[in-house]
């Protein structure tokens, strides 16, 4: 059945998978769809509304969305949530203050009925920043021990110096296959 299954999607193309960039404003979200696109690092403002691109990662082709993330446009993330495969949610690791606002935001997210069965994967942002928290201090911080029923990794990325976008995307592109 799976060999005719998949048959079946090689004749008619494969659905293009979707995923939503999340996490509070200035957390290197705009950045980082743009690294994943064209591979540099563009000069961005801060994101009203919405930037939708087609970014190819290997042999896969996905359909990434990245939200701005100021308080006032968050309320609408949730237009977004249907058939979403994958979140990637942006922790900027040097913004301490904010790190409890950014995990209730993640968790009000993950409550949302629409994306219980979303992939998800935590950067760990600007890791080159000096006193920044690490990976496991961001992970502590925002309480990840208690996900439960949920594929989830986190990351530590710099995405002005482009660190650590290939591994999380190698094990996202792995997690969404490997769910297919
Ligand atoms: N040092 C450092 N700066 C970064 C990194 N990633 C992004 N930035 C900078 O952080 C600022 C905000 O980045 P954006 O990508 O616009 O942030 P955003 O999450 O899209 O913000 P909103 O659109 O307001 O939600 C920019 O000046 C980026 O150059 C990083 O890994 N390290
Ligand atoms: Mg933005």
């Amino acid at each position: 059945m799976g060999g005719l299954l998949s048959y079946f999607k090689g004749l008619f193309g494969a659905r293009e998978m979707r995923i939503l960039i999340l996490g509070l404003d200035g957390a290197g979200k705009t950045t980082i769809l743009y690294r994943l696109q064209v591979g540099e690092v563009v000069t961005t403002i801060p994101t009203i509304g919405f930037n939708v691109e087609q970014v190819q990662y290997k042999n896969l082709k996905f359909q990434v969305w990245d939200l701005g993330g100021q308080t006032s446009i968050r309320p609408y993330w949730r237009c977004y949530y249907s058939n979403t495969d994958a979140i990637i949610y942006v922790v900027d690791s040097a913004d301490k203050e904010r790190i409890g606002i950014s995990k209730d935001e993640l968790f009000h997210m993950l409550r949302e009925e629409e994306l219980q069965d979303a992939i998800l994967v935590v950067l760990a942002n600007k890791q080159d920043m000096a006193g920044c928290m690490s990976v496991a201090e961001v992970h502590q911080a925002l309480g990840l021990d208690a996900l439960k029923n949920r594929t989830f990794q986190i990351f530590k990325t710099s995405a002005t110096k482009g660190e650590g976008l290939d591994q999380a995307m190698d094990w996202l592109s792995n997690a969404l296959q490997s769910r297919k």
